[in-house]
């Protein structure tokens, strides 16, 4: 373990699924560190001094310098603080892999799955077309294989993780069921959430379905 006087400190805000991905690879690599949440209508001091170009959560602080931008805090994370366990392969060719896909997500996930939850009608129909589309070339990836990178879990697998706890939402909002859509990407999904570090870091997809439900009846028409 990683004593918390290090100075490990996580801005972050609840349901973020970047704060999440930040939370998965600490609790990979057994660091311990102090939880701040932000409200992000009234962002504090702190976070606006240590993310001042974006003034996003989440934002890692270790002996008070700032580390922003979840995939670059993951890698951060992966190389200041040695453990067993290393998120990223040791071998260039498969760590260019890892990048490779953390980005597709980090492009594709968030800004589709998003629109997804809060349209209705023929907005919501031609973002399940393109998203059932991101999900199938990320199953297509992932083929018979354990984990993105292969029998470890790694960079994209943390990318992903934390939008597992929206599959409900797919389901309940917009008629989308990863399970029978997207079968392989499903289970993959049960297989991570059965690690600590990711179950200890995601929220019961009902709280997720609660929070989704009020961001709905602020941008949706039903
Ligand atoms: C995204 C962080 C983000 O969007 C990352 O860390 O990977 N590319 C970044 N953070 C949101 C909360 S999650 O939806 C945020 O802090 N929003 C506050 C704001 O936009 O004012």
């Amino acid at each position: 373990m990683v004593s918390a006087e290090k100075g490990v400190k996580l801005l972050d805000f609840w349901v973020s699924p970047f704060g999440q991905r930040c939370r998965i690879a600490l609790a990979e690599k057994e660091v311990e560190y102090e939880y701040k949440e932000e409200d992000l209508s009234q962002k504090s001091e702190l976070l606006l001094k240590s993310n001042p170009v974006h003034k996003k959560i989440p934002v890692l602080l270790h002996d008070g310098k700032p580390i922003c931008e979840s995939l670059i805090i993951i890698e951060y994370i992966d190389e200041a603080f040695p453990a067993k366990t290393h998120i990223l392969p040791s071998e260039p060719y498969a760590r260019s892999q890892a990048r490779f896909w953390a980005d597709f997500i980090d492009k594709k996930v968030y800004d589709c799955g998003s629109k997804l939850l809060k349209s209705n009608g023929e907005a919501q129909e031609e973002a399940k077309r393109e998203f059932i589309g991101i999900l199938k070339t990320l199953e297509t990836e992932l083929g018979g294989k354990t984990y993105f990178g292969g029998d470890d879990f790694g960079l994209a697998d943390i990318a992903f993780a934390p939008f597992t706890s929206w599959f409900y939402c797919f389901e309940a909002f917009a008629g989308l069921s990863v399970e029978k859509e997207i079968p392989k990407l499903a289970a993959w999904g049960k297989r991570v959430m059965e690690r600590e570090s990711v179950a200890k870091s995601l929220y019961d997809p009902i709280k997720i379905y609660d929070f989704f439900s009020l961001i709905r009846k602020k941008f949706v028409d039903e």
